[in-house]
């Protein structure tokens, strides 16, 4: 009975190639097969005449393009996804029977949608807001799906609060806006009133919330998961994903401005490094818990407004996710694709956290209404890579043909065939944890500390950090019309620290809070993104060249820069060749007015011979964007002196020098900081 099932890294690749069709050098058909020979004139009474009723060509087109459109995602609706592999590196076989967590050097496919949350499909790609991180893995045993975020917990703690949620921070109703934006009325004053949102208000309002590059983010499964091994015994269970490149973000100030700029900027950049070449990788960790420690901890791990600190329970890393692969076609995939945390396999499980409890029943119930019936599992993208049968049947866009005479179980004439299997065969055994209680619609006591995890998050930030989070909660407060809002919030902010509650205060118009304070000095290092890698890798250089640069300097650096493995982007005043003062050639492939500084990780100036004072002011433009943001600048012979006029050239990040070689290792280190806080801004 058992079906031979071979699953490698390429087995969806595979899969997915009856279904690529290719139109290059073929004849333009009709959906029947029907070979059209006029594609631009419909058919009419008369050159001058009414179009007919009897084009049919015409008809099937219009109708088709008229019906294109699917409802967006009621959240998430704006994601980028791609395809990829997953390795695992050491065995989870004492925690859990999952069939690809057994074999080191497991390899199977996945694929990953990143999203924003609350703007809609057409929204930008940089508002304030968590990022969508859920992971398809494509495994012998069925699809398991870790719809997670990148950040750690949630707003709220009970799915029933969920619709109530999104309708606050969605645009308000009787205007339809702001469209992907928390910093308006109905969001705070959702928080206020629900302040177990404390802690992921305070990720929320950190640059976690801004992200340079969705290579560039954590993830993580949010809930407590379970773990079961072979012999039945569970371990509680939270996922990470940790990306190779570090954490990296930018200022609010530049995300708002990236966001009119190229609203694109950060799909098109995953796009890109995928292109390149430059595969995107995330370490996947566990952190483990024993059942029996369940209650050691002094928060509720239930409670998905809490994180295991990793200085308690250390993220072990087991594997390695890496994205090799761009869609074909966005629609098909990225948007027919259709996650749901309820998608486990054997020895993966579920805890009784309400709130993913609650997200058990929403994901298969929004497929339905978005992707038009119960078929969605037969969509190229979601179909598992190993065999699946039941006796399901029939519905809107069936395409399997299911042979045989009973749809049904317990039959006689098919010898109850598909049979379920027995655990030692495969069969999904639901954890048989132990449930007593009333049927009660209550809050758990343990839930109830809504504060102190915030105040932790609050010491583990860097002063740069703290900064940046007060600046954030000035602004999105300073935006609520209704001064009652803005009160409540900053009383409760008062809850999580005082000291900040009374600077935003000061800010957005209101009172100091009367109380508040904590007594929380616990701090958790792994929160903090100053502790993160720091690389120079596939970081993106804008270059100022002018006409008559120095040849060899010039030249120098630019391969200099490659070596180290940036993107040097030569920009000038107009598009096309640049000659050096030797006769060098370099192509400029981005103008001042097409290639705005917040594009770009760096800016090296290398000026040109006499540069026009037109030309001088846009560079300038340049370097008070770059600098004013931290990034880092760089400058060798005549771009020295621009940088002079600016008054930056003894501020920290900022690198001149006359010698090429010189100047490259100190810049390189400067870029790989990524931004240089320290500065005089
Ligand atoms: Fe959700 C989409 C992650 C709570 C209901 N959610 C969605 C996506 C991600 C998450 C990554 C996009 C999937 C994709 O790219 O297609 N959601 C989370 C996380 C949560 C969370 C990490 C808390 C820990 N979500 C949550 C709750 C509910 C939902 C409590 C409802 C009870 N989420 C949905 C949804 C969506 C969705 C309405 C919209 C589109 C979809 O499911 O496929 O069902």
């Amino acid at each position: 009975m058992s079906e031979e099932n071979k699953v490698n890294e390429n087995s969806k690749n595979e899969q997915l190639e009856p279904f690529r069709s290719d139109d290059r050098d073929k004849h333009l058909t009709t959906n029947q097969g029907l070979k059209v020979s006029e594609d631009e004139f419909s058919l009419k009474a008369g050159s001058r005449g009414p179009t007919l009723m009897e084009d049919f060509h015409f008809r099937e087109k219009m109708t088709h393009f008229d019906h294109e459109r699917i409802p967006e995602r009621v959240v998430h609706a704006r994601g980028y996804g791609a395809h990829g592999e997953f390795e695992l590196y050491e065995s989870m076989k004492p925690y859990t029977k999952a069939k690809f967590l057994q074999q080191p050097g497991t390899k199977i496919p996945v694929f990953t949608r990143f999203s924003t949350v609350a703007g809609s499909k057409g929204s930008f790609d940089i508002p304030r807001d968590v990022r969508g991180f859920a992971t398809k893995f494509y495994t012998e045993e069925g699809n398991f799906d870790l719809v997670g975020n990148n950040m750690p917990v949630f707003f709220i703690q009970d799915a029933i609060k969920f619709p109530d949620f999104i309708h606050a921070v969605k645009p308000e109703p009787d205007t339809g806006y702001p469209q992907a934006a928390s910093a308006h009325d109905t969001f705070w004053d959702f928080i206020a009133n629900n302040q177990e949102s404390a802690h992921m208000v305070m990720w929320l309002m950190s640059d976690r919330a801004i992200p340079r590059s969705l290579r560039m983010m954590e993830g993580f499964g949010v809930h407590t998961f379970r773990f079961v091994n072979d012999e039945g015994k569970s371990h509680f269970v939270k996922f990470h994903w940790k990306p190779k490149l570090g954490i990296h973000s930018t200022v609010w100030d530049e995300a708002q401005k990236v966001n009119g700029k190229n609203p694109d900027f950060n799909r098109q950049d995953i796009h890109e490094s995928i292109e390149n070449g430059d595969y995107p990788e995330w370490e996947l960790g566990v952190q483990l818990v024993p059942e029996e420690d369940e209650f050691k901890f002094d928060f509720d791990i239930l409670d998905p407004t809490k994180l295991w600190p990793e200085e308690d329970v250390p993220v072990n890393i087991i594997g390695k996710m890496t994205l090799n692969r761009n869609v074909d076609n966005v629609f098909a995939e990225t948007e027919q694709v259709a996650f749901h945390p309820g998608s486990v396999v054997p020895g993966i499980d579920f805890s009784n956290d309400p709130l993913l409890q609650g997200r058990l029943f929403s994901y298969t119930d929004t497929q339905l209404i978005r992707l038009g019936g119960p078929n969605f599992h037969e969509l190229p993208i979601n179909r598992p890579v190993c065999p699946f049968h039941n006796n399901q049947r029939d519905g809107y866009g069936r395409q399997t043909i299911n042979v045989g005479k009973t749809s049904y179980h317990l039959n006689s004439i098919s010898s109850n065939m598909p049979s379920p299997a027995s655990v030692e065969e495969g069969g999904y055994e639901h954890y048989q944890e132990k449930v007593d209680g009333l049927k009660i619609q209550a809050r758990s006591e343990s839930f109830k500390d809504h504060f102190s995890q915030a105040t932790m998050f609050w010491n583990s930030m860097s002063d740069v950090e703290k900064q940046h989070i007060q600046e954030a909660f000035s602004f999105e407060l300073g935006m609520v019309n209704d001064r009652a809002i803005r009160q409540q919030v900053v009383d409760m902010i008062a809850h999580i620290h005082l000291e900040l509650a009374k600077e935003v205060a000061a800010n957005i118009g209101v009172r100091e809070p009367l109380t508040g304070g904590s007594n929380v000095t616990k701090s958790s290092p792994a929160l903090s993104q100053m502790n993160t890698v720091h690389k120079a890798d596939t970081l993106k250089i804008a270059v100022i060249l002018d006409e008559g640069f120095n040849d060899t300097e010039v030249e120098t650096a630019i391969q200099g820069l490659k070596k180290f493995h940036t993107y040097p982007t030569v920009i000038s005043s107009k598009l096309g060749k640049i000659k050096g003062e030797n006769g060098t050639e370099i192509e400029a492939v981005a103008t001042f007015d097409t290639g705005d500084p917040v594009l770009f990780d760096a800016l090296y100036v290398a000026g040109g011979k006499n540069s026009s004072n037109g030309f001088v002011k846009k560079v300038s433009y340049m370097v008070q964007e770059t600098f004013k943001h931290f990034k880092p600048i760089g400058a060798m012979g005549a771009g020295i002196e621009i940088l002079r006029k600016n008054g930056v050239t003894e501020e920290p990040g900022v690198i001149t020098e006359d010698k090429a070689e010189n100047f490259i290792t100190k810049y390189i280190d400067a870029v790989a900081a990524h931004r240089h806080w320290n500065r005089n801004v």
